[in-house]
């Protein structure tokens, strides 16, 4: 999975980049657009440490993300350079839009939360109504007659540019799987899943308050989004100590979990992502996939011969595996289950994957 950021000059975007990837990057403007940071970060899961400690494997796998942080984006940059830098984050899955609220005199910028996510959402609608206005303007340049598929493409893409000029996102327009594959390759910006890090001060953190909170919470409903608390400059303190005071500061500032946990936690519901497990003396693995994805689909995430010669799939819950401690207890109670192709893998399955090619 690969999150890009985005957010206007100096919300925080580069903090909040090392607080989540535990890099140093410089938090000063880059310089051009040709710079970003890019880094992986390692999805923490207890089960996997669970079931790690049990096999003792040679590679333990956890599910990672990539998180890309690009240059702040402002109504006054240059056009060119603005689209040089939105297409550094065409391919991410997801967008984590870095807000500022925090105040701090000597750092110029907007810190109403609303002001910000509408000038984002304006963009991101402008770049988006470019790549569908090219793209039915590529066809209808097309000297021979257009084929069906393109004719069904010219379609929807004229619903999509219509939907954007009236000013919303792609996300609240009904599209159907097939739509949405025809639309796929395209890296439309406002059809990728929205997070908002609302970048706070400690006060308005400990308080749970800030200006203008109930229109930005309406916002992030309205626009299908979701978002997280976070508060950069300290939580990026924070991190710089040894491992066995983190916990205590950031649960003194309200925080459970490290902002890498708490932005995956997020990510996965709002993306709708699940984790499966495969175990073995080799390799413990993490695998992340959509919600409702078949047994088969599943296997050919591990391998495409697991798919092609997909025979059945032996799966037991890690809950009930944690219960009972072993594969043999879990046999003895009969919870394992024996699936076919259109098994719906759900979260937590540690799935055995029987196939023959
Ligand atoms: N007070 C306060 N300052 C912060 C916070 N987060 C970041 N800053 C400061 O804001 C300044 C800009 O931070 P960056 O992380 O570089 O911001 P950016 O969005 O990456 O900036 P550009 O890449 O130039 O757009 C730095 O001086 C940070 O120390 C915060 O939560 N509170
Ligand atoms: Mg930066």
């Amino acid at each position: 999975m690969n999150i890009g950021i985005l957010g206007m000059p100096l919300t925080g975007k580069t903090t909040i980049f090392n607080l989540l990837t535990s890099q140093h990057r410089q938090t000063d403007s880059f310089s051009s657009a040709k710079t970003k940071n890019i880094g992986v970060v390692k999805v923490a899961d207890e089960r996997i440490d669970y079931l790690s400690s049990l096999y003792q494997p040679q590679k333990t796998i956890y599910a990672t993300i990539e998180i890309i942080d690009i240059p702040g984006i402002s109504a006054d940059i240059p056009e060119k350079l603005k689209q040089e830098i939105f297409h550094q984050v065409q391919n991410s899955d997801a967008l984590l839009m870095v807000i500022r609220v925090f105040e701090e005199e000597a750092i110029p910028g907007d810190t109403d939360p609303v002001r910000q996510l509408e000038s984002l959402v304006y963009e991101i609608i402008l770049r988006d109504l470019e790549l569908v206005e090219n793209r039915i303007g590529r066809l209808d340049s097309s000297k021979r007659k257009l084929t069906l598929s393109e004719e069904n493409e010219k379609k929807i893409l004229e619903r999509c540019g219509q939907h954007l000029g009236d000013g919303h996102l792609l996300t609240s327009l009904t599209l159907s799987e097939d739509e949405l594959k025809v639309l796929s390759g395209y890296g439309l910006f406002s059809l990728k899943p929205i997070v908002v890090a609302v970048n706070l001060d400690e006060e308005q953190l400990r308080e749970n308050k800030f200006p203008n909170q109930e229109k930005f919470n309406q916002f992030i409903e309205e626009h299908h989004m979701a978002s997280i608390p976070i508060c950069g400059k300290v939580e990026m303190e924070i991190n710089e100590l040894p491992e066995e005071e983190r916990q205590l500061f950031l649960e003194d500032l309200g925080f459970k979990e490290s902002g890498i946990t708490r932005l995956a936690q997020v990510l996965y519901q709002h993306l709708g992502l699940i984790s499966f497990f495969t175990v073995g003396k080799d390799e413990v693995r993490a695998w992340t996939i959509h919600r409702g994805t078949t047994a088969v689909k599943a296997a050919g995430k591990v391998h495409s011969d697991m798919e092609r010669g997909f025979i059945r799939a032996e799966i037991v819950n890690f809950n009930d595996f944690k219960k009972w401690g072993s594969l043999s207890k879990i046999k003895e109670k009969g919870l394992l289950k024996i699936e076919g192709k259109d098994y719906l893998i759900e979260d937590g399955d540690i799935v055995n994957f029987r196939f023959n090619v």
